[in-house]
């Protein structure tokens, strides 16, 4: 079975490439997109992508994914830090999911040292830039493989 991986990306990465390059550098998500489009089909699994700056629209997408999605990658942004909703999601539906950061979460702010979400993901990818995502898919459909 070729596995369809939901990509997720939350607030504010839509800024991505056009504010505050220093930091989340000068790729934007439909370079990033593309990227992944393309390592997708290298790899002969599909993917769909979804950028949201709402909460709610990403619980929604997650629900969504059962029965139609074999993992989730997922940038949840702000709500990494925050969101009970969304780890809450992620466990209930029981998809393996890979979370993964732009920027190396653990050498920033303190309060960005703290994921909701790392304890319901299967591993975390943090600090590469764009790359976090592509190593992000690479190990998903690595652990999809694997399981079988
Ligand atoms: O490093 C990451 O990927 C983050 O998930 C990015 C989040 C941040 O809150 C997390 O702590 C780490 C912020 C995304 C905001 O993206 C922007 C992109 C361009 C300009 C402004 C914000």
């Amino acid at each position: 079975m070729a596995f369809h991986i939901l990509v997720l990306h939350g607030p504010n990465l839509n800024l991505l490439g056009q504010r505050e390059p220093a930091i989340y550098g000068v790729v934007t998500l439909a370079s990033i997109n593309q990227s992944l489009e393309a390592l997708a089909q290298e790899l002969g699994v599909t993917i769909e992508c979804l950028q949201s700056n709402h909460e709610g629209i990403l619980v929604d997408a997650i629900q969504g994914a059962m029965g139609r999605a074999q993992g989730i990658l997922i940038n949840p942004a702000a709500y990494t830090h925050t969101s009970v909703a969304l780890r809450d999601a992620i466990a209930a539906v029981a998809l393996p999911t890979v979370e993964v950061h732009l920027s190396n979460i653990h050498q920033r702010e303190t309060f960005r040292h703290h994921s909701y979400v790392a304890p319901v993901a299967i591993g975390q990818i943090a600090g590469f830039g764009a790359d976090s995502y592509l190593l992000g898919l690479r190990a998903l459909v690595n652990y999809l493989q694997a399981k079988g």
